[in-house]
């Protein structure tokens, strides 16, 4: 009810009834009167007028389902939000919970991680009040050699949201994809993706996407003071993490629509490697076989990456660092 009350208020600047709302949900006036109060303990400002209603004047930066599940929009693939204050990794809950029968389209998110992790068991740095920790929940009909280009979707659609959110305070600063799974601003890094999955090898169980951004983020630790970075730091402007989750359930929903009508990524590559901060740039590769410098050209219809070497082969890149 909550969440259903806060979208009626969240869609309108003006007073809406108690009457109204207790017509639209079917409940009684001291039902609407109990969640507005629960609403007003969990930091919402609203403000009540006799013969007028309420009317939400000011919105706390909070995570909880209601808060993101009043935003979304009726056809986004995210259909439910599962929130807990404090979590080991939002990827391990996630699967946990995809293990139970949990549905597509669920997504797990958290205040704190006290177990994030990003690639190859390397430690995902989650403190607690200014970050999104949060992991989506899949399970798509797709051949699972092409689960990880999902990585690609859920980059695009963070880099658009992180973009379309600072776009709305008003400041110009670019944000782009480093492939494969950082989101940078200034060459800092903003936000990493680490895809999981569970599969035989024609079917999928389920994919988790866990993605990591940090938001209003002012100190760091010291293993990540020279890399990282926060839209805060890189913008000066506190954004509330909820509206990120929800431009980021919009943006994703519209490539992962894409992406699922071809199975691959040839709907998508164009708009990608717009996005992508390496291309036509010198990088440096670094994977399993070999190390080398190059230029970039973008990405293929596999989310692989295309280098043009110093010796004018091009080499594909399908797992590595680059720098
Ligand atoms: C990643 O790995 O970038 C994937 C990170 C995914 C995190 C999300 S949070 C929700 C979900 N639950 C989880 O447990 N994980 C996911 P990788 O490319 O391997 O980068 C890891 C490296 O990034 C570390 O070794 C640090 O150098 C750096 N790092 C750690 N924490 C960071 C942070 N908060 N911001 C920026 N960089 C960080």
């Amino acid at each position: 009810m909550k969440t259903k009350i806060l979208r009626q208020l969240r869609t309108t600047n003006e007073y809406v009834s108690g009457q109204m709302l207790c017509d639209e949900l079917g409940v009684s006036r001291t039902a609407v009167w109990k969640a507005i109060n629960q609403l007003k303990e969990e930091g919402y400002t609203i403000e009540a007028v006799q013969n007028k209603g309420y009317k939400i004047t000011g919105y706390p930066d909070i995570l909880t389902a209601e808060e993101i599940e009043s935003q979304l929009n009726p056809d986004d693939t995210v259909k439910k939000v599962v929130y807990a204050p404090e979590i080991d990794s939002t990827n391990n809950e996630a699967k946990r919970n995809a293990e139970n029968g949990a549905k597509d389209g669920t997504l797990y998110i958290t205040e704190s991680q006290t177990g994030g992790r990003g690639r190859r068991g390397r430690q995902w740095v989650s403190p607690s009040g200014s970050g999104i920790w949060m992991t989506l929940l899949l399970r798509p009909q797709i051949n699972p050699a092409n689960a990880s280009m999902l990585t690609i979707v859920a980059a695009m659609a963070v880099t658009m949201a992180i973009r379309r959110a600072v776009a709305e305070t008003g400041v110009d600063v670019e944000c782009h994809i480093k492939w494969p799974n950082d989101v940078v601003i200034n060459k800092k890094k903003v936000c990493g993706i680490l895809t999981e999955m569970s599969a035989e090898l024609d079917c999928i169980h389920y994919v988790v996407i866990g993605i990591g951004i940090n938001v209003n983020t002012t100190e760091f630790a010291d293993e990540i003071k020279e890399t990282a970075s926060s839209l805060f730091v890189e913008t000066g402007k506190n954004i509330k993490r909820s509206r990120i989750v929800a431009l980021f359930a919009e943006e994703f929903t519209k490539y992962y629509q894409k992406f699922l009508n071809t199975g691959d990524l040839s709907g998508l590559v164009q708009d990608y490697n717009e996005l992508l901060i390496n291309a036509g740039r010198q990088v440096r590769i670094c994977d399993a076989k070999e190390e080398f410098t190059g230029v970039a050209a973008g990405i293929d219809s596999h989310g692989e990456l295309l280098v043009t070497k110093e010796d004018g082969t091009q080499a594909v890149i399908s797992a590595g660092e680059v720098s």
